[in-house]
């Protein structure tokens, strides 16, 4: 019984180990200026984090086989612990993770406490049970006032997000069911809930931030690549979780321009 434990506890081990390391299902690639920082830190810690759990299994399965049943009248002999090794221990996980935070604070920072680029592009995003909206305040630079009373979710766009068409700077304001980016040009976000905590998570920028109703949260990143990437709501936040997606499209900062004097003209 003890030799089948030890074969089971093994197996499941080196079975799930081999699929990180084959990286049978991973990130996609990434695709914005801090993913390279993020992915070195995630491998740090996947490595750390692997060799403690392969050894805790290993340790786990030849304990349970060396200290098997054999029979006989040996009685137990019970341990009350040893002071020296819990200190030892204890202090080598609070080295460990202390240290992995403090190595990847700084990228964490740097997206979050870091003023943006003077010429970033400002974008509003909204999280809604359950879609996602996305604002661009227009020629002005600003954002138009938004009211919780004019909001009408099932109106889309504009009408969802309750923006106030009597206010000036709200004139020029686009609002967008996807989300346009210039490429290898820094997004300020604001980021906002209307309803219930939501995250904004797009796996190919390594990025994800909840949305949280009452906050605007500030954050910037860089698209690096053209092309479409996924936007996921990434907390559960209703029956209709699962369908809170949304499309980033990241163009040359001509398409950018153009798709935005589109939708400009298109409020006419
Ligand atoms: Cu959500």
């Amino acid at each position: 019984m003890g030799l089948a434990l030890l074969c089971i506890i093994w197996l499941i081990t080196f079975v799930s180990t081999y699929f990180f390391i084959a990286k049978t299902w991973w990130l996609p690639a990434g695709m914005a200026a801090a993913a390279p920082a993020i992915d070195r830190q995630f491998t740090v810690t996947y490595i750390l984090m692997g060799i403690v759990f392969v050894a805790a299994q290993c340790g786990l399965g030849y304990l349970v086989w060396k200290y098997r049943d054999q029979g006989g009248t040996q009685k137990v002999a019970y341990s009350h612990g040893n002071t020296t090794l819990e200190l030892v221990w204890t202090t080598l996980t609070a080295i460990l993770f202390i240290g992995l935070n403090l190595i990847g604070s700084p990228i964490w920072a740097a997206e979050r406490f870091d003023p943006p680029n003077a010429n970033a592009v400002p974008v509003e995003v909204t999280g809604m049970q359950f879609a996602w909206y996305f604002r661009y305040a227009g020629k002005d630079g600003i954002f138009g006032a938004t009211k919780p009373d004019l909001m009408d979710p099932s109106a889309g766009n504009e009408a969802a997000i309750g923006l106030d068409t009597n206010d000036p700077a709200s004139k020029d304001d686009v609002v967008s069911g996807t989300m346009f980016l210039p490429v290898n040009r820094q997004v300020d976000l604001h980021l906002r809930a209307v309803d219930v905590i939501h995250s904004f998570f797009v796996p190919s920028f390594r990025f994800k931030q909840d949305a949280v109703p009452g906050l605007v949260i500030h954050m910037h990143f860089t698209p690096t690549q053209t092309g479409d990437y996924e936007i996921a709501c990434a907390e559960l936040c209703g029956l209709g979780h699962y369908k809170m997606h949304g499309m980033v499209k990241v163009v040359s900062q001509d398409e950018f321009d153009k798709w935005i004097a589109e939708q400009e003209a298109a409020k006419q």
